[in-house]
């Protein structure tokens, strides 16, 4: 279904005189309102295939109804996120769950929609019905090497299917590793996924990027072969020029130093993308600010100040994807939020004072320190968020808008009240 632009024309005429009254306000609070509202215009961020439907956990799964059947339907739900708020044009593709059976299609109904091929997903972390060999006891690290072979080839063909659509990144993320002491050889398993990824990393175009995603752990319990950000980092310099580390914000051992992460990797022009989402225990995938906005806020500061100090295109230098699921919320409201709370994040470290932190820190003034920060992050930017989606063509209030058009109902009506997106 498609969002008539008559119906977000109506919503903002409603909310207009409200926006303008809270716009004004904190145009005159901030200093530089303007450059904002126009980096958060040109902000995008990447909406995966897979977070469409209902997730579930191994316990269970509730569908919601009305989740997409196919790729067409993931793009057109896309579609729709990005008519309402206008940050959401670009998909990120999981294969095989979203095979493009017809590849120009689908470029062409994405571009109908305004939404670009990011990073392309590979997955040799399932067996899939069919597949010659077992993952059971890894895949680039396999101890059998026509299981390796099969797994450097999956991610060929991933590659191939990125070409055709246009995007211009891989993102591996490997699940391999052990859940008991003494399953593995540390050393030959980095060794194995090493000489896997160099296959893979050959295959890569010349303008590609290949992103190596870490996790702590899960599915394996007791090593993760690519574990960490070192880990990571180890593969992606070995690798070469190409290769970067991508962060996922939930893959982390409870407390880490994400922000920190983060600002060593940027110097050492080393990162390459971002996975979003909010945790409390693990690797929860809940919606993006939902559970710790000030850590948020913190990574974005590092984001900015280290992506400024580089002299980086914000919107366009690194990888911005969110990858959340979750069980008890309709998706697409879910994403809303998720797009909304990085949009204001990153609006909140683009308030930060730069000087005035700069001379606080070669002062050792740490009561300053905080003060600017806390003083952006307690800024409130919806405003601002908000005009820069108005001056897109979206609308002022997207998550109002899709609940007061009604739009899961209509989708359950198109697609039937039972149906169960691929994915998680
Ligand atoms: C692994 C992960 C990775 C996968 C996605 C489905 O936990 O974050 O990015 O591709 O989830
Ligand atoms: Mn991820
Ligand atoms: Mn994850």
């Amino acid at each position: 279904m498609e969002l008539e632009k008559y119906k977000i024309e109506a919503h903002n005429d409603d909310a207009l005189q409200t926006h303008n009254r809270r716009l004004a306000f904190v145009a005159a609070e901030v200093e530089n309102a303007e450059a904002i509202i126009q980096k958060l215009v040109d902000f995008q961020v990447a909406i995966p295939s897979w977070a469409l439907g209902t997730g579930g956990t191994r316990f269970g799964r509730f569908s919601g109804g009305g989740e997409p059947r196919n790729l067409e339907e993931k793009i057109a739900d896309i579609g729709l996120l990005h008519a309402l708020n206008k940050s959401s044009g670009a998909i990120s593709l999981h294969i095989p769950w979203d095979i493009p059976e017809n590849t120009t299609n689908i470029k062409a109904l994405a571009a109908q929609y305004g939404i670009q091929f990011d990073a392309m997903n590979s997955n040799t972390f399932q067996d899939q019905p069919g597949q010659e060999l077992s993952y059971k006891f890894g895949s680039m690290q396999h101890v059998d090497k026509a299981v390796r072979q099969q797994a450097i080839d999956h991610n060929i063909e991933v590659i191939k299917y990125g070409q055709a659509l246009g995007s211009n990144s891989l993102t591996v993320w490997l699940s391999d590793g052990s859940c008991f002491p003494g399953q593995l050889n540390f050393r030959k398993a980095f060794q194995n996924t090493l000489e896997s990824l160099q296959q893979v990393y050959a295959a890569l175009p010349a303008d590609w990027k290949m992103f190596v995603e870490y996790k702590a752990f899960e599915p394996n319990f007791y090593s993760t072969t690519v574990g960490d950000w070192g880990q990571s980092y180890l593969y992606a310099s070995k690798l070469g020029d190409q290769a970067y580390t991508l962060v996922d914000l939930g893959h982390h051992l409870p407390n880490a130093n994400i922000e920190q992460i983060v600002a060593l990797l940027l110097m050492e022009g080393k990162l390459g993308g971002f996975h979003f989402n909010d945790s409390k225990y693990g690797d929860d995938d809940l919606t993006v600010g939902s559970i710790k906005p000030y850590q948020l806020f913190l990574i974005f500061n590092e984001l900015v100040e280290g992506m400024d100090a580089k002299g980086m295109n914000h919107a366009t230098d690194l990888g911005w994807m969110i990858d959340a699921s979750h069980n008890v919320k309709d998706p697409l409201e879910d994403l809303l939020q998720s797009v909304e709370a990085i949009m204001i994040t990153y609006a909140q470290a683009l308030l930060v004072d730069r000087k005035k932190l700069a001379a606080a820190q070669a002062d050792n003034d740490v009561v300053t320190a905080q003060e600017v920060l806390q003083q952006a992050f307690r800024t409130d930017v919806r405003a601002l968020v908000a005009e820069a989606r108005l001056r897109s063509g979206g609308a002022l209030q997207p998550l109002a808008l899709y609940r007061s058009a009604d739009i899961r109902a209509q989708l359950i009506k198109q697609r039937g009240a039972k149906t169960v997106a691929t994915g998680l």
